[in-house]
């Protein structure tokens, strides 16, 4: 491809436009990825496993990552709409549109681009096998985990059955999950780990919770009229604690 030149035409990095895109991008960049942060990751819920601090770091990660992206785009339009409109049917002689034309441009937007992608694509799945991972540890509490329209239901190994969930910290502990009848989706919100319920069919996942308290269980998939409804807690408690519920739970059962 022959490229024209005018004469005098500056370098193209030189000319007034691509300065000003130049600079509204790293302002762009800045503000995009500081408000991306600051605004949406702080306002995710506190982590109560490392499961969910990997996943808050991982979208801290992503969101600078795609700020340049977003960035670049915003500058170009605030260039774009702010600068001086030809009318007419043959533009000015400086308007050459090297980059559009230049097929080092492309080559390097659609390098960045494949690289970008690239490095989401491994930075979720190394975060994703960390969490798969827990499934095959032996010496995890296993709970198993029955949905229904529209609650919980959780029997530990002992053979305690509670409609709350009871979990002692600092333990890895292992969720078999069905369903009786639709398909729910078990969603512990402040630990990170979301996993379909389905009926006739048993999916694993696994965490450990690293937080003493009482946080959010949800169901994450649109299962009939009282969805929304479909919630209950999950109370972490010390070791003591954790064996002293579950006899008093297994004692109750043995007697009802
Ligand atoms: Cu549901």
């Amino acid at each position: 491809m022959t490229e024209l030149k005018t004469p005098n035409a500056p370098q193209w990095w030189k000319k007034p436009d691509v300065k000003k895109t130049a600079i509204l991008w790293v302002i762009c960049t800045a503000v995009i990825g500081y408000i991306g942060v600051e605004f949406h990751v702080r306002n995710i819920v506190s982590p109560a496993s490392e499961n969910m601090s990997n996943i808050i770091s991982l979208i801290r990660i992503f969101t600078w990552a795609a700020s340049p992206v977003a960035g670049l785009v915003t500058a170009i339009c605030i260039t774009v709409l702010t600068s001086k409109r030809h009318y007419g049917d043959n533009p000015p002689p400086e308007a050459d549109h090297e980059i559009r034309n230049s097929p080092r441009a492309t080559a390097l937007w659609l390098s960045i681009s494949g690289l970008l992608c690239l490095f989401a694509l491994i930075g979720g799945l190394i975060v994703l096998e960390q969490e798969s991972e827990g499934v095959l540890d032996t010496s995890a509490i296993q709970v198993n985990v029955t949905g229904q329209q529209w609650l919980w239901n959780f029997d530990y190994e002992n053979g305690a059955r509670s409609e709350d969930l009871y979990l002692p910290v600092n333990k890895p502990v292992v969720f078999h999950i069905t369903s009786v009848d639709v398909k729910h989706s078990f969603w512990v919100v402040q630990m990170g780990i979301k996993m379909d319920a389905n009926p006739g069919y048993t999916t694993e996942t696994a965490v450990t919770p690293d937080k003493i308290g009482v946080f959010d269980v949800r169901c994450a998939e649109l299962c009939g009229l009282l969805h929304a409804y479909m919630q209950t807690k999950v109370h972490v408690v010390s070791q003591a604690d954790y064996d002293a519920w579950l006899i008093d739970h297994a004692a109750i059962e043995k007697g009802a």
